[in-house]
């Protein structure tokens, strides 16, 4: 069974049509939300639908806002600990489009692969409705992280995938370091360390139309920096799956 995992912070204005979108697909996705306290009473809406969708939607309400890359965590502990087989992460304000969830899904199964990722860079630049700068600064940290790392992927920093369950079992979850957007690099890495077979498949991005984007300077700093830090730091240690 598939699990979609979404962290939200501030996204009332997007959640409810993207959780009937996915509920919508042809596929029987399973969903949790994972929320940060929003102020704006993200997790109350999303309460009030457990009820439409009693077996298939589930939330976790976190105390305070302690960041993406540990809301994922938080998640994948609760897919392993709840027995689903493939977990797809994705963002809360459509810059993901639902429907690719089922491609991702198909890819990840019908064709064996151990992580599937939704790639803007694959061909092209498939960004819709970014400014130019936001545009430069994302391609540009894709370019960064693979000259650093060394790794075979032109979207490093997609945050639209879909994971075996043996990754995420292998992967020592407690482990991970970052709490920004650098997590999305971290698992990939670990994911291609530890020999997992990973696939890119094209998406076109487009940038939310509602509610705000939560990336800022401190998350940049703590991706630059980190990434160095995790590949010097890889040459000391083996990956062998358990
Ligand atoms: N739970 C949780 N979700 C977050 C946090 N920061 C961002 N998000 C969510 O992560 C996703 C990506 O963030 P977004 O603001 O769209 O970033 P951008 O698309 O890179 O500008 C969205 O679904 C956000 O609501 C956080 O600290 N905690
Ligand atoms: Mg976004």
């Amino acid at each position: 069974m598939p699990l979609v995992i979404i962290p939200t912070y501030n996204e009332r204005e997007n959640i409810v049509s993207l959780i009937k979108a996915i509920f919508s697909l042809s596929t029987n996705f399973h969903l949790l939300i994972v929320d940060d306290a929003s102020p704006d009473g993200t997790a109350q809406i999303v309460k009030k639908l457990i009820s439409t969708y009693p077996d298939r939607l589930h939330l976790i309400c976190r105390e305070e806002k302690w960041g993406l890359g540990t809301a994922y965590v938080e998640g994948f502990k609760f897919a392993l600990k709840n027995g689903y087989d493939y977990i797809l992460q994705m963002d809360a304000d459509f810059s993901h489009d639902p429907k690719d969830l089922v491609r991702l899904y198909n890819t990840c199964k019908a064709e064996n692969y151990d992580l599937v990722i939704g790639s803007r860079y694959i061909s092209g630049v498939n960004v819709v409705n970014w400014p130019i700068g936001r545009v430069l600064l994302s391609y540009f940290a894709s370019f960064f992280v693979r000259f650093i790392t060394g790794l075979p992927i032109m979207d490093t920093t997609a945050g639209f995938k879909c994971y075996t369950k043996e990754v995420l079992e292998t992967i020592d979850l407690d482990k991970i370091q970052f709490i920004g957007y650098g997590f999305q690099v971290e698992m990939l890495f670990l994911a291609w360390k530890y020999g997992f077979k990973l696939k890119e498949i094209p998406i076109v991005f487009t940038d939310r139309v509602r509610g705000v984007s939560k990336m800022s300077k401190s998350i940049i700093s703590e991706a630059v920096f980190g990434i160095i830090k995790m590949k010097i730091s890889s040459f000391f240690k083996k990956y062998h799956r358990r």
